[in-house]
């Protein structure tokens, strides 16, 4: 992927801003990728609709044009979703759709704390690869009634083939770290045929690729112990991969250990196509405010360039953020601020 994209003079980038705080973050990822200037092939940004507030107004959460244009895109930012907690009928999420349709099977979030100087090591410094595309989103829910009430059941989905990329990917990513280090996060003592796939199946990964991850280190970590050492010893995960619903709630736990959620990026990756996605989710208590952190968005945007081999920019926005939280001058209050966004991205284009 990277050495298809870095060869292109033009950068079609499909906007998804989607619901809440994603129409006011994702205009800031923009206007960071903006100000790289010629760093980068000429971004063409082509704006699209998705999310529930869409589907309240139209009946599509996701209409056809959007995953088209996707389709036609180089690459793309998604906001944020506010799927409701009860069912509604017909409405699916977008985002989870979009991951299916697209085959991002991969869902990297590095987590990594900024150190009071360019010298010194981040506290935290680690990458939680997610897969993607199964485990219990695959929504397969159903519900009967049964003389004692009723019965719901979900389908968790695990296959050898996902779980062999999620693991390609994240030894992939650990070579290119200094610790060369994964840690299988599951479940298999209950879930023994599930997370038991899923354990054998990315501890297999080495030895397909004869010697060529020879020099990563494998643990692995049952997915409770895995929470409470993260919280107590952040230090010693390097790259954690973990099935779908794992994965999804130890990045959103890690992110507390920098901070704010309102921090950490990821992207949606997969072999064709990557799609940036700040971690943070549609925060309708603040939305329209005006004070939502931009920074998880930019970064997004930093780690969806730096993924098709635009590096040196990437490094950039990054640097730019990095300098405006040491500063601590302009903060959005979840950081314990009180500036706007507009104010933070204002700051951090200065940097660019
Ligand atoms: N940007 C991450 C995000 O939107 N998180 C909220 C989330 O995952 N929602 C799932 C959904 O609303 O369908």
């Amino acid at each position: 992927l990277s050495t298809a994209a870095a060869s292109r003079s033009s950068l079609k980038i499909g906007l998804v801003p989607a619901d809440g705080i994603g129409r006011e973050v994702i205009p800031a990822a923009r206007q960071a990728i903006e100000a790289l200037g010629s760093d980068v092939p000429k971004p063409e940004f082509v704006e699209l609709l998705a999310g529930f507030e869409l589907f309240t107004r139209t009946g599509t959460a996701l209409p056809e044009e959007t995953v088209q244009a996707l389709k036609e895109s180089d690459c793309a930012l998604f906001g944020a979703v506010s799927s409701p907690s009860r069912r509604v009928t017909g409405y699916s999420s977008p985002i989870v759709g979009l991951r299916k349709i697209l085959d991002l099977y991969a869902n990297v979030r590095p987590v990594i704390s900024v150190a009071p100087t360019p010298e010194e090591k981040p506290s935290v410094d680690l990458i939680v690869v997610r897969e993607n595309t199964e485990c219990l989103y695959v929504k397969q829910e159903e519900m009967t009634p049964t003389e004692n009430g009723r019965e719901a059941r979900a389908t968790r989905l695990i296959t050898e083939r996902a779980s062999r990329r999620i693991g390609e990917m994240a030894f992939e990513l650990a070579k290119a770290r200094q610790r060369k280090h994964v840690t299988i996060i599951h479940k298999s003592n209950v879930l023994s045929i599930t997370d038991g796939l899923f354990r054998e199946t990315v501890r297999s990964v080495p030895r397909l690729h004869e010697g060529k991850y020879d020099d990563v280190e494998i643990a692995e970590q049952l997915v409770d112990s895995a929470v409470y050492r993260l919280f107590r010893e952040p230090h010693i995960y390097d790259v954690m991969v973990a099935p779908n619903l794992y994965g999804d709630i130890i990045s959103d736990a890690a992110a507390a250990l920098v901070g704010s959620l309102g921090l950490v990026p990821s992207v949606n990756a997969g072999d064709n196509f990557v799609m940036g996605e700040p971690v943070h989710g549609s925060a309708p208590d603040i939305a329209g405010q005006g004070i939502a952190n931009p920074i998880a968005s930019i970064r997004s945007a930093a780690l969806m360039l730096r993924h098709l081999g635009y590096g040196a920019p990437a490094d950039r926005l990054d640097k730019a953020v990095d300098e405006v939280i040491r500063e601590g001058q302009v903060l959005t209050p979840d950081l314990g601020g009180k500036s706007k966004t507009q104010e933070v991205v204002d700051a951090i284009l200065k940097r660019i």
